[in-house]
């Protein structure tokens, strides 16, 4: 069995790296693009630092291949191989990037057979570097990670996200699934703008569940890693398997909890992200 320690390492040290970048662009004025809704935006940062990551990954392991936001905006294809793959998020939570809210991660997973091997997620501004291996626990800047443990859902603060769509349906499904899980009823919802920061607050503990329709692999793979090897379950919000690519996931505390959760919420249609 390979050990991919070597690049968990880089992967650590490029994400540092390049936050640079980010922290020095976070209190400039931003120029603003939309992509697939008015509330899905790109800068040049999130461009120019996804080029960062993947020219000193392409350098250092030339075989190696790529998923990342931007690329894919851009017009390449998202398939997922066989081959070690790298998934890239160069800024989660471009709103609040833009917004100067203070949660921006620097996301990064590592795919061999299509398995998770390590995740990174750096929350640049919090300067906190999370990361799991698998089967080698979670951590973040060096301390051990575990979730809560939490069975009963009435007892659970549940971190959600609005998203970026803005149809009838999603819009109305989103709402109602916050409603719904209010009447559980649960201690409370809360939303910090980011996917991968948001799964990783059910790695730490402080959070018991997070559920999400509509984002995309690279949003939640390195996190889902992290949940799981600090002792969470990661599913699909119909209480399947986790596929990074379904553009659904539930990450929690239990079984208990998920399935609970996956009971209560209704999901609206999204495209697959590796659907052609
Ligand atoms: C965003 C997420 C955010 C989610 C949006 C979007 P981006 O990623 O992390 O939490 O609600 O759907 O996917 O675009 O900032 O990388």
């Amino acid at each position: 069995m390979t050990d991919w320690t070597d690049c968990l390492n880089f992967g650590i040290s490029i994400a540092k790296q390049a936050s640079e970048v980010v922290l020095l662009a976070f209190q400039q004025q931003k120029d603003v693009k939309l992509k697939s809704s008015p509330a899905d935006l790109v800068t040049e940062t999130d461009q120019q630092v996804e080029k960062i990551l993947i020219s000193a990954i392409r350098n250092k392991y030339p075989d190696h291949r790529f998923i990342g936001e931007e690329s894919v905006a851009a017009g390449e294809r998202l398939e997922l191989t066989d081959s070690p793959t790298w998934i890239i998020d160069p800024i989660d939570g471009t709103v609040n990037f833009v917004h100067r809210f203070p949660f921006v991660a620097i996301s990064i997973a590592f795919t061999v057979n299509k398995q998770t091997e390590f995740g990174v997620v750096y929350s640049c501004v919090e300067d906190k570097m999370f990361y799991a291996q698998r089967g080698k626990g979670a951590f973040v800047n060096g301390e051990p990670l575990y979730a809560s443990g939490q069975e009963d859902v009435s007892r659970c603060v549940v971190v959600t996200e609005i998203g970026a769509e803005r149809d009838d349906l999603s819009l109305s499904t989103m709402t109602s699934n916050i409603f719904r899980l209010l009447q559980l009823p649960v201690h409370g919802v809360r939303a910090m703008g980011t996917a991968a920061v948001d799964m990783c607050q059910v790695a730490t503990g402080g959070a018991d569940a997070y559920y999400h329709i509509g984002m995309h692999c690279w949003d939640i793979a390195a996190s889902a890693i992290i949940v799981q090897e600090a002792g969470g379950v990661v599913m699909d919000t119909d209480g399947s398997d986790f596929d990074m690519m379904s553009r659904r996931v539930i990450a929690a505390s239990s079984s208990a909890v998920a399935n609970s959760i996956a009971h209560a919420i209704q999901a609206f249609p999204c495209r697959r992200d590796d659907e052609d």
